[in-house]
């Protein structure tokens, strides 16, 4: 029977089809009526009658994939921090005006609604971010992508502040059921862990090595689907929970003994458990090499029954339809695993495996910080997984004797520097080094990253392989960071330059030419001042603190990490509040200090910043001596959506790390995006955002990398800075009082000894009088309003290279070359 194919002009919903849908699924679905239903009933039903949508084009475009046989890219992360999904998805669809009239007619607010969905929060910080933006644009720009990860019970904690103490709390996200996941039972796989190898003599002759699982977990995926915009592509974001397996053995395992089978089961439900908190430092936990492993296994496990299915067991095509991305080095286990299955299960010889592994993988480097740089014991990995060690050592052997030592004959410096494994007195497995070896390319994540990345981080395999390093600058989803999140902005710029722009970033670089417009700067001022009330509403709920939209709002939101100085901005705060203090008519315009950030938390130092910063909130925000010209907002919690509400708000954004350690930042984008004005230094994507939006018009301050560098050089002594600035010198001693903690004097001593006797290893005190000049220079701007409004028009409309499309076109270009594919 030939029925005509649907085309996208036949799905489109129209107001009242979507309404008696979202009815027809609130009783059918939810099994509830418009009479009882609670708020959280109605966001569910309405995800339903979205999902109509989404699956229809999803079937769709899975059917396109399949039928072309497109090579596709496969992005492997432990992380994707996506956040909510229900506004990104009606816009995504062009649903959300309907949406928005449909609700409206049944007596709800879309905006109350969404705010019913919990975040999807399975990611730390900047890196999860960045792989769930960069699923929308593959999505958008039509290119056939998975996403691989792990479906974490829990995401990352909640933070609640006690006292001015972080705590930390369970996420349980999908307690109470999430409308947007679809479990696959059909692509259920199944795991090998612990155990031992044994080498047989093979069928064709000559040997072969079998490995005996100890244990098998299973691994259930969950599809989330990725909607693109416009709503042609729906690819999915697969997510891996382990279950426990019917398989054991108890031969190997435990001989004789005797093993409660809930323990077991509650063993293997562990390995999906938790997410780490942990941002840039690794532990080294066996629990985590086994997550590594498990969702790796699963995935490539899964991308081989794909591949089977349409070329049976012949792999000279594998490398051209398949593209494996490594996102930091948590999925790095992926490539002997794919070395193991083509080796030891398919039967290909090593050298043709590994030809396919090497052209099949590449690695996104993305910090530069030593203990970031994950290294697991040599028996952890042979207890966990015996045989990819011996192929790890195969692996190692061959580069170490065909590549270089014929480049550096007899040099074992060279060779201990670039092997895979680490010698001492507990050997190591280098991940990154394994990354860099197995993948064709390598990339950092901005322009400057790069370079250290070539020239610092990996010298000598830059020297072996020039055309392996390259660089891909960060980007975000103009969609939720403009679009979604700040809409009387998207407004004005719709009418401006056309509806183009979400898909067409650049499109806004036009509208520099009325930085300088009077009647243009009013409304886009207009438009900060409403999304500043929406926060001061919405700090006044969650705090309890009043602040006034009047105020500079001076933003500080990212993980909470030396490197990135927010103890740079709290020092700085407190010697404002000390000239205040000596002159009440210290000349400056009303300023409040915002900050979001979660502290990993087995993160002392961290945490004790934290708690400096509440306690200083508490201090300054009840002295009427400085008449309020100055307000210190700790946000709890911070998250994706808690994001959304500060950054359309943001007249300063700081980004203010040590030159040389924030590898790109993301919140600088989006800040920049929605109308800040940077304060930052000389390090990560914030040279390029001062390259497009002009020096003028950012405040760069603080030492370069390479000054930062010869000063490390020299001997950098925090000492010399202490005693020649008396301010600081003031600020600084103020820690050891009992003056922001009355009573308990020295509670906040932790923050001062870091940064005198501990070295101050991020050369805070260095960067400090370069810092307070710049926040002055940003006082001056801000009191003349016609060059504000003129610098921060030119930073929003100079952001489009900053379009995660555009990125995601660089690895299309530079790494993966995909081909697009039209769907429907
Ligand atoms: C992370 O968010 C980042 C780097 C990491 O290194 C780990 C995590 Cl969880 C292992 C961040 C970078 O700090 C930031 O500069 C960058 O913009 C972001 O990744 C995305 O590349």
């Amino acid at each position: 029977m030939a029925t005509k194919k649907k085309t996208d002009q036949d799905l489109q919903l129209d107001k009242d089809q979507l309404k008696a849908s979202i009815v027809r699924h609130l009783r059918s679905t939810l099994g509830t009526s418009e009479q009882k239903a609670s708020p959280e009933a109605w966001w569910k039903a309405t995800a339903a009658a979205v999902n109509e949508q989404v699956y229809e084009r999803l079937t769709r475009t899975q059917q396109t994939h399949f039928k072309k046989d497109t090579r596709a890219i496969h992005y492997l992360s432990a992380e994707f921090l996506m956040g909510r999904l229900t506004s990104n998805n009606l816009h995504n669809l062009s649903l959300y005006k309907i949406c928005e009239e449909a609700l409206g007619e049944l007596g709800l607010e879309l905006t109350d609604l969404c705010e019913q969905e919990p975040d999807m929060a399975l990611g730390n910080g900047g890196l999860g971010r960045l792989a769930a933006c960069f699923i929308d644009s593959l999505a958008t720009l039509n290119y056939p992508a998975v996403g691989y990860g792990i479906h974490y019970e829990h995401g990352l904690f909640r933070q609640e502040i006690q006292d001015g103490r972080q705590i930390e709390r369970p996420d349980s996200w999908r307690e109470y059921g999430n409308p947007w996941e679809i479990c696959r039972p059909e692509s259920v796989q199944e795991i090998p862990l612990y155990g031992y190898v044994e080498t047989v003599f093979g069928d064709k002759g000559g040997l072969k090595k079998v490995w005996h699982a100890g244990r098998k977990i299973k691994g259930v995926p969950w599809d989330i689907p990725v909607v693109g915009f416009g709503g042609h592509t729906v690819n999915i974001l697969r997510l891996w929970e382990s279950r426990a397996s019917e398989f054991f053995d108890w031969d190997v395992f435990n001989a004789g003994g005797y093993i409660d089978s809930q323990a077991e089961k509650a063993q293997a439900e562990t390995i999906s458990k938790v997410l780490y908190p942990n941002d840039e430092t690794d532990a080294g936990k066996e629990l985590r090499l086994i997550q590594q492993y498990f969702f790796c296994a699963c995935s490539i496990k899964d991308i081989m029954r794909r591949y089977k299915r349409v070329h049976g067991s012949d792999f000279r095509n594998f490398a051209a339809q398949i593209a494996i991305q490594l996102n930091d080095t948590h999925p790095t286990v992926a490539i002997p695993e794919l070395m193991r299955v083509l080796v030891d299960e398919e039967d290909l010889n090593w050298d043709a495996a590994w030809a396919i592994c090497y052209q099949v993988f590449s690695y996104t480097n993305h910090t530069l910080l030593p203990e970031a740089l994950e290294k697991w014991s040599v028996s952890l990995f042979e207890k966990v997984l015996p045989r990819h060690l011996e192929i790890i050592y195969e692996i190692n052997a061959r580069f170490l004797n065909e590549l270089v030592e014929p480049k550096w004959p007899g040099n074992d410096a060279i060779k201990a520097k670039l092997s895979i494994i680490e010698e001492g007195d507990v050997r190591k497995v280098r991940m990154g080094n394994l990354c860099v070896i197995g993948s064709c390319k390598v990339n950092g994540v901005a322009e400057i990253h790069s370079k250290l990345v070539k020239e610092d981080l990996f010298p000598e395999y830059a020297e072996l392989w020039p055309e392996k390093m390259c660089n891909v600058t960060n980007g975000v989803t103009p969609r939720r960071w403009l679009l979604a999140c700040n809409p009387e902005l998207a407004a004005l710029y719709s009418e401006v330059v056309g509806k183009e722009w979400p898909l067409q970033l650049d499109k806004l670089r036009s509208v520099t030419k009325f930085a300088d417009d009077k009647a243009f700067q009013q409304q886009f001022m207009t438009i900060k001042r409403h999304n500043k009330e929406k926060l001061v509403k919405v700090i006044k709920a969650e705090t309890g603190i009043d602040v006034s939209a009047e105020a500079i709002f001076d933003v500080q939101i990212k993980r909470l990490h030396e490197y990135k100085r927010q103890q740079l901005n709290l020092i700085h705060i407190m010697a404002l509040y000390r000239r205040l203090l000596a002159n009440p008519d210290y000349d400056m315009h009303p300023r409040v200090f915002i900050f979001g950030s979660k502290a990993a938390p087995g993160y002392k130092l961290a945490k004790d910043i934290i708690y400096a910063i509440n306690k200083l909130a508490e201090r300054v925000n009840n002295d009427a001596r400085i008449q309020g010209k100055l307000k210190v907002v700790f946000m709890p919690n911070y998250r994706v959506s808690l994001a959304e509400k500060l950054i359309p708000a943001a007249d300063v954004s700081e980004q203010i790390s040590t030159a040389g350690y924030e590898a790109s930042g993301t919140g600088n984008m989006k800040m920049a995006l929605n109308g800040a004005i940077t304060i930052g230094t000389l390090d990560g994507a914030n040279i390029e955002i001062a390259e497009e939006a002009g020096a003028e018009n950012c405040a760069i301050f603080g030492l370069n990398v390479d000054e930062v560098k010869s000063l490390k050089a020299r001997g950098y002594n925090p000492y010399d800075f202490y005693y020649a600035n008396s301010e600081l010198k003031a600020v600084l001693d103020w820690f050891d009082t009992d003056y922001f903690t009355p009573g308990r004097p020295g509670e906040l001593a932790s923050i001062k000894r870091s940064l005198l006797e501990g070295g101050d290893p991020y050369l805070t005190l260095a960067d400090f009088a370069s810092y307070s000049e710049a926040h002055k220079l940003i006082d001056t701007w801000y009191r003349d309003p016609a060059l504000w409004a003129k610098k921060v028009i030119i930073n929003s409309a100079t952001m489009g290279k900053f379009n995660s499309d555009r990125s995601i076109q660089d690895y299309v270009d530079r790494i993966w070359k995909l081909k697009s594919c039209n769907v429907g």
